[in-house]
């Protein structure tokens, strides 16, 4: 039986194979490139620095585990703080709750945990009476967006990192790409600087490594990940989308890297200079949400949490605190 070797040390027996650059590693040499990846794209964004009060929007995911067992080892120093947002999926969110709870443990870092039935009254699956019934990712995205932002903001943190990856990156561009819509595309970025007094910057440390890559890192960490899936994730369209890339990768094992590599180097640019001389910078007017007081580009109209807020609760008024 021919045993390969790893590339890199060509000691130990190789058990992962990276098709987008054609690489088999051992466990140990796939999670030091994997860190020092992930130490690249935060050097080259300038993404951290010493002084800052880091939020780390944790899942129980793959994902936001590895990310958050990375910024630790990394930044040992770094003052880092785990949020968990309980989205009240039955027996899934208590699934979750639990996988961060141990992770939180692990690297013996301070949790805050939101639920969103304590503090506002209703699960997600709350969405189901509204129009957003047939989307609630949706619904739930701009949720957990809004909460991370605010549970940061109220904290005094000073910038938000998450768990996105090569895939979802992949799969949003792809999105906004087939939609045609301009302004997102050019809003989708590794770092989001502050925009607004209230706007907590976000950093996505993981735009690099893929789905799989994620996985292995936290099985070869033995970081405690979820083994349910949310019931609401099921024929998701943005599930869809990944599962068509992901055809596309089995015959051209670039493809992702290549596409990522292109927008930001080559068609960023070009359409960031679009818009400007179409005076329609990233200068997007911000007012404040008249029932939360959170910015919004909505002018004089609730911000879209507020809004999702009212239709959940039958339009009551809501304060948010
Ligand atoms: S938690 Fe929320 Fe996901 Fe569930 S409702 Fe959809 S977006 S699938 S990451
Ligand atoms: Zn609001």
């Amino acid at each position: 039986m021919i045993v390969s070797r790893c590339r890199r040390c060509g000691v130990n027996r190789a058990e992962v194979y990276l098709a987008h650059s054609n690489l088999s590693l051992c466990p140990e040499c796939f999670t030091l490139l994997t860190e020092r990846r992930v130490r690249h794209t935060i050097e080259s964004h300038k993404m951290i620095s010493r002084d800052d009060r880091l939020g780390v929007a944790v899942s129980g995911g793959k994902d936001s585990s590895s990310l958050a067992y990375i910024l630790h080892n990394l930044y040992e120093k770094l003052d880092m703080v785990l949020i968990y947002v309980d989205l009240g999926v039955p027996e899934y969110s208590s699934h979750c709750l639990k996988k961060v709870e141990t992770l939180a443990k692990m690297l013996g870092r301070e949790l805050v945990v939101y639920s969103l039935e304590r503090e506002l009254g209703f699960t997600i699956g709350d969405v189901r009476g509204t129009i957003y019934g047939k989307k609630p990712c949706s619904a739930c995205g701009t949720i957990k967006r809004y909460l991370f932002n605010k549970i940061a903001y109220d904290l005094g943190l000073t910038k938000i990192a998450t768990g996105h990856n090569l895939d979802d990156t992949v799969e949003a561009l792809f999105n906004f790409y087939i939609e045609g819509n301009v302004k997102s595309l050019v809003r989708l970025r590794p770092y989001l600087p502050k925009t607004h007094p209230k706007i907590v910057p976000k950093i996505k440390p993981l735009i690099g490594l893929t789905d799989i890559e994620c996985y292995y890192y936290a099985e070869y960490k033995g970081l405690p990940i979820r083994t349910l899936e949310c019931q609401f994730s099921k024929g998701s369209r943005s599930v869809r989308r990944k599962e068509l890339l992901n055809t596309i990768v089995e015959k051209i094992p670039s493809f992702k890297h290549t596409f990522i590599n292109s927008h930001y180097k080559r068609i960023l640019p070009l359409l960031e200079q679009a818009l400007k001389s179409q005076g329609q910078g990233e200068g997007t007017e911000i007012y404040d949400c008249p029932i939360c007081g959170m910015p919004t580009s909505l002018k004089g109209m609730p911000c879209h949490f507020c809004k999702i807020v009212n239709m959940i609760r039958g339009k009551v008024e809501v304060k948010v605190s």
